[in-house]
C-alpha cells in the first residue's frame, strides 16, 4: 500500500471519528434496548424496573399465537388489580390509567420493535389480544407490572426524526406522505378522543384489510392476511411514539383493535372502518 493512500485512510479514520455526534439523526440503536420475551400466555421475561426516556422496547414472542404488550401507566395509589376491574368495554378508561403503547403484536416466533419516551411511574402491563376461545389473553394471566425510575445518566436520548407521521383519529388515518420504498422512521401520534394502536400488516397476494381484519376477528385462525410490521399497542390520546419499518413494493394495511369507549359493547375501531390500505410501489 503506498504512502500516499495510508495517508488517504489515516485521514478518512479520523474523519469519521471527529464527526460531531449531534449531525447524525436519532435511530433505534442509539437507545436502551429492552427485551421483553412472552410465551403463551405470560410475559416470561420482564424487567421489574425501567430507566425514564426514550428507549428500544423489544417483544420477542416465544409463544405460538400472536401476542402485544400494552404498557398502562397507572397514577399513584392505583395497582394492577384495580386496572383490570376498571376495564369494561364500552365505557371510558378511568383517568387513573393512561395508554402509554408498547409494541404491537408479533407472530410466534417474530421480534416488534418500538420506540417509546417513558415517563417515571407504575405500569400495568397485559396483552389484550383474544384467543380462538374468545378469552382475552390477559384472562389467562399474561400480566405484569413494571416502574419506570429516573434515568441515572445526566443527557437524555432526544426524539427520533421521523420520515413519516401517521396520525390516528376516530375512526380514521392519515399518512403524511406518500410511502416510499425502503426504511421509514414512523412518529404515529394519537389525536383522537379515544385510544388507538397501531398495526401494520403487509398484506399477503389477493388479501385486503377486510380479509385482516375478518382473520383478528376468527381468533387468527385460518390463512393468514400477511405479515406484521412493527407498530404501536394503545396510545391515550395526545401521545405519540416511533417506529422503524422496511418497506418492500406491496400492499399494506393500518388497522386498530382498541376496543370502543362509547358504544357499551367495545367493539374493535376496525369495526368502525379504522383500516386503511396504502400500497408502495
Ligand atoms: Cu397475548
Amino acid at each position: 500500500m503506498s504512502l500516499r493512500l495510508h495517508t488517504c485512510l489515516a485521514l478518512a479514520v479520523a474523519l469519521v471519528i471527529r464527526a460531531p455526534a449531534h449531525a447524525q439523526p436519532v435511530r433505534a440503536h442509539d437507545m436502551p434496548l429492552v427485551t421483553v420475551e412472552v410465551g403463551d400466555f405470560a410475559f416470561t421475561k420482564l424487567p421489574d424496573t425501567l430507566a425514564a426516556g426514550w428507549t428500544r422496547l423489544r417483544l420477542v414472542n416465544r409463544g405460538t399465537v400472536l401476542h402485544h404488550m400494552q404498557l398502562n401507566k397507572l397514577a399513584d395509589g392505583h395497582g394492577v388489580p384495580d386496572m383490570l376491574r376498571a376495564f369494561r368495554p364500552g365505557s371510558p378508561l378511568p383517568t387513573w390509567m393512561v395508554g402509554a403503547g408498547g409494541p404491537s403484536a408479533a407472530w410466534a416466533g417474530q421480534t416488534i420493535e418500538m420506540l417509546v419516551n417513558l415517563e417515571e411511574g407504575n405500569y400495568g402491563v397485559i396483552c389484550w389480544i383474544p384467543a380462538a376461545d374468545h378469552q382475552l389473553h390477559v384472562q389467562k394471566g399474561m400480566i405484569g407490572h413494571v416502574t419506570v425510575v429516573a434515568r441515572r445518566t445526566p443527557a437524555p436520548t432526544p426524539a427520533p426524526r421521523a420520515s413519516l407521521t401517521i396520525t390516528a383519529m376516530d375512526y380514521n388515518w392519515t399518512i403524511s406522505a406518500p410511502v416510499t420504498r425502503g426504511r421509514h422512521t414512523i412518529r404515529f401520534e394519537n389525536r383522537g378522543p379515544q385510544p388507538h394502536e397501531l398495526v401494520i400488516v403487509r398484506l399477503a397476494k389477493g388479501k385486503s384489510m377486510v380479509d385482516a381484519r375478518e382473520w383478528a376477528e376468527r381468533g387468527q385462525t385460518g390463512a393468514s392476511p400477511g405479515v406484521m410490521l412493527s407498530g404501536v399497542a394503545a396510545l391515550s390520546p395526545g401521545r405519540s411514539a416511533f417506529v422503524e419499518n422496511d418497506f418492500g413494493a406491496g400492499r399494506y394495511a393500518l388497522l386498530c383493535f382498541v376496543p370502543d369507549q362509547k358504544d357499551r359493547i367495545g367493539h374493535p375501531h376496525v369495526h368502525y372502518g379504522m383500516m386503511k390500505e396504502f400500497e408502495v410501489r
